[in-house]
């Protein structure tokens, strides 16, 4: 008996370990991973999605867009710095982190570095013994937000700069950032590099390679070594962890792959969209300022950016695989300014009560394939709000869809998508439709997904929304889908003014209905109506502007723009071809370009048509992205006949390759009738000189 229990025993014992086996066999394997992968630091960095950009330095001081590194730190004085009113913004807005910066190219410190006397150690502001940094990492503790810092390869305040001792100063300096202020989540390290500035007095213009110089892959280690977890920005040598998305306007892509070859040229088109088989993960960050430039100048007070600018703007970066690092320049007075922190916080209440309600969680999901049949990898994983679960489907799998039921209609505007990146970037192309009615409508239509992907479209009504991947790289990996119905927010409209002086409103939106007015009050409803371009007399003007949805009932924030005496007089002299009148026709779209065979520097003469107190001028250089023909550096002359001319201004247009916005520059006022704009040298090296529009700003 014993031993028939015995075998007996033994017997249940194989079967189940026989079926334990056979089950572990039919029990389908995770997808093998594809292509490079991201490490743990990028894939905590994507998550945090959207952070901050501050920027602060001694330009603050003198309104520049940068220091040139002889700015006398006694200028620095910010008598009501408060860098928790920074931390409060950032987290109330909705943000993740700060990225400080601790040194821009004027060389100037944020920080006593022990290593220069070019800091706040030698400014009045907390009679030297302030630290701006430490100020920045306590209060990012305080409101549970991270720390990155920016500290510039290019000094122009160092008379080593271009040295190999530069390197080492330059080295000391990361570690002090790296060792004392606790953890840092990212380093940016801007690819401005070389040029003219003060250099300890040389005042001459300094080149480096870019490549070599910084001898990136030691100083990569060191970085590494101080701070494990961190992620390192780099557009100016070798690869590093992230890459600029090659402009500072606000956007990637609407191909956005995470990969870039680790070697060779990346050229704007790879910034933009990312290389589909590149052989190194190095997601894209969108970089740009709240306000038309990275430092604060009074005269951008209103060009803050609005909620449906900024809007716009993280549909187009973290609603397209990338992330979003939004920037506030700090006034003088060390804060930032009320009209910044209302829209961002505006903004981030928006982002908010747009992504609250996951409609998609009420729905029942079905795959057109799942993995093995298995139930580790079905459709529910993409609406079980877990970014650890996915569905997936079997290996030879390229296109497939996941539908998702409601029990009843439900009304949206939102899709959104997530791969499961562990596993690599994989798809190349979707579709969204709606079971609307009874039938089948294709709301909106994708190329990659990546980490997050989110669609806009007018709100539908449906009762089924379906997912369609139509090609991917190898079987689809997904682990979220999200369906919402966000608030529509309605943008102010454009403002021009053209050669004549007709004023010209440009709506966002076609069905808004716009009013405004020419006497500085801000526009109501009782203001004038625009229904046609609006003839103005010839002075100065300062229009604002206002949509409104009769339908919602919502006005959009106020648009104005200030306009000098009106151009009709005015004329380039000396051009018989005439597309030139491109550059004071007041539209940023067209541009004109000195003919190609005239070399640098080269001149544009602009005749005002009669005697007039001149006190500066505007430049837009070409709109497009990737312009060319973008000066760098001019010189500005005035003559009272086009004949005897007397040069009044020279400089540089700092940032302009990367941020080619209205430029605009003054002097001390001077009367005359020719203005000549010198073109010395753009942004390639080369003799095209390009212009969007040129204002003269006149007494
Ligand atoms: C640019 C710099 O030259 C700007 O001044 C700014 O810091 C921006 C974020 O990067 O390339």
């Amino acid at each position: 008996m014993l031993i028939k229990d015995m075998n007996l025993h033994k017997s249940i014992k194989t079967i189940t370990a026989l079926l334990l086996c056979l089950h572990t066999i039919a029990q389908p394997t995770i997808p093998v991973p594809v292509g490079p992968l991201p490490s743990a630091n990028q894939l905590r960095w994507q998550q945090l999605e959207y952070y901050a950009f501050i920027h602060f330095s001694v330009n603050t001081y003198t309104d520049m867009s940068w220091g040139y590194g002889n700015e006398d730190p006694k200028i620095f004085n910010p008598g009501q710095l408060d860098c928790r009113q920074w931390a409060r913004i950032c987290k109330e807005a909705g943000m993740k982190g700060i990225i400080l910066t601790a040194k821009h190219h004027s060389g100037f410190c944020l920080w006593p570095s022990q290593y220069t006397a070019y800091s706040v150690k030698n400014c009045p502001w907390k009679n030297g013994k302030g630290d701006i940094v430490r100020e920045m990492a306590n209060a990012c503790k305080e409101y549970g937000l991270k720390l990155g810092l920016y500290l510039s390869p290019w000094d122009r305040n160092r008379a080593d700069y271009g040295t190999p001792q530069y390197i080492q100063y330059f080295r000391n300096q990361l570690r002090e950032l790296l060792s004392n202020y606790g953890e840092i989540f990212e380093i940016w390290f801007d690819g401005a590099n070389g040029g003219s500035g003060y250099y300890g007095g040389a005042n001459e213009t300094r080149t480096i390679d870019r490549i070599t110089y910084y001898d990136w892959k030691n100083t990569y280690k060191l970085v590494r070594e101080l701070q494990p977890k961190i992620v390192i920005w780099n557009d100016g040598g070798d690869r590093a962890d992230l890459r600029w998305v090659g402009t500072e306007a606000g956007y990637v892509g609407e191909t956005n792959w995470s990969l870039l070859d680790s070697t060779g040229d990346v050229p704007e088109a790879m910034l933009r969209n990312g290389v589909e088989n590149g052989n190194k993960w190095v997601p894209g960050e969108v970089n740009t300022s709240i306000r038309p430039e990275w430092f604060y100048h009074p005269k951008e007070d209103s060009k803050v950016k609005t909620v449906a600018q900024l809007t716009d703007i993280y549909y187009q970066s973290v609603g397209r695989n990338a992330t979003l690092l939004l920037n506030f320049p700090i006034m003088p007075n060390g804060l930032i300014h009320p009209t910044d922190e209302a829209n961002v916080l505006a903004f981030g209440k928006l982002i908010r009560q747009s992504f609250a309600n996951n409609l998609a969680r009420n729905a029942i999901a079905s795959a057109s394939n799942t993995r093995g049949n298995a139930r580790g990898f079905t459709a529910a994983n993409t609406v079980d709000n877990s970014n650890d679960t996915y569905w997936a489907t079997d290996d030879s799998v390229r296109s497939a869809t996941v539908t998702l039921r409601f029990p009843k209609a439900i009304r949206f505007n939102r899709f959104l998508a997530q791969e499961y990146i562990q596993l690599g970037q994989r798809v190349k192309s979707f579709s969204v439709a709606a079971l609307v009615k009874g039938s089948w409508q294709q709301l909106a239509a994708g190329t990659t997904i990546g980490y997050k992907r989110i669609l806009r479209f007018n709100t539908v009504e449906a009762t089924q929304v379906r997912l369609e991947i139509t090609d991917s790289k190898s079987s689809p990996v997904i682990s979220n889908m999200g369906i919402f119905n966000a608030p529509q927010v309605l943008a102010p409209p454009g403002i021009l003014r053209d050669k004549s002086g007709v004023v010209h409103l440009h709506p966002a939106d076609a069905e808004s209905e716009l009013y405004y007015s020419l006497n500085g009050q801000t526009p109501t409803l009782h203001s004038n109506r625009y229904t046609a371009p609006v003839k103005t007399s010839e002075g100065k003007l300062l229009v604002k502007a206002v949509a409104y949805d009769r339908r919602t009932k919502k006005m959009s924030a106020v648009t104005s723009e200030s306009f000098g005496i009106a151009r009709t007089a005015w004329s380039v002299t000396g051009i018989t071809d005439s597309t030139v009148n491109a550059v004071l026709d007041g539209n940023p779209e067209t541009t004109w370009y000195q003919p190609d065979t005239i070399q640098m520097p080269v001149d544009l003469v602009i005749d005002l048509g009669r005697t007039t107190t001149v006190r500066g001028f505007k430049y837009l250089p070409d709109q497009h992205w990737w312009g060319s023909g973008i000066i760098t550096h001019y010189s500005f002359f005035i003559s009272p006949d086009g004949r005897q001319w007397e040069k009044v201004d020279e400089g540089e247009f700092s940032n302009i390759k990367n941020n080619p916005v209205l430029q605009t520059k003054t002097f001390p006022a001077k009367q005359g009738r020719f203005c000549r704009i010198r073109a010395e040298k753009n942004t390639q090296n080369n003799n095209r000189a390009g212009y969007a529009e040129v204002d003269i700003l006149t007494e």
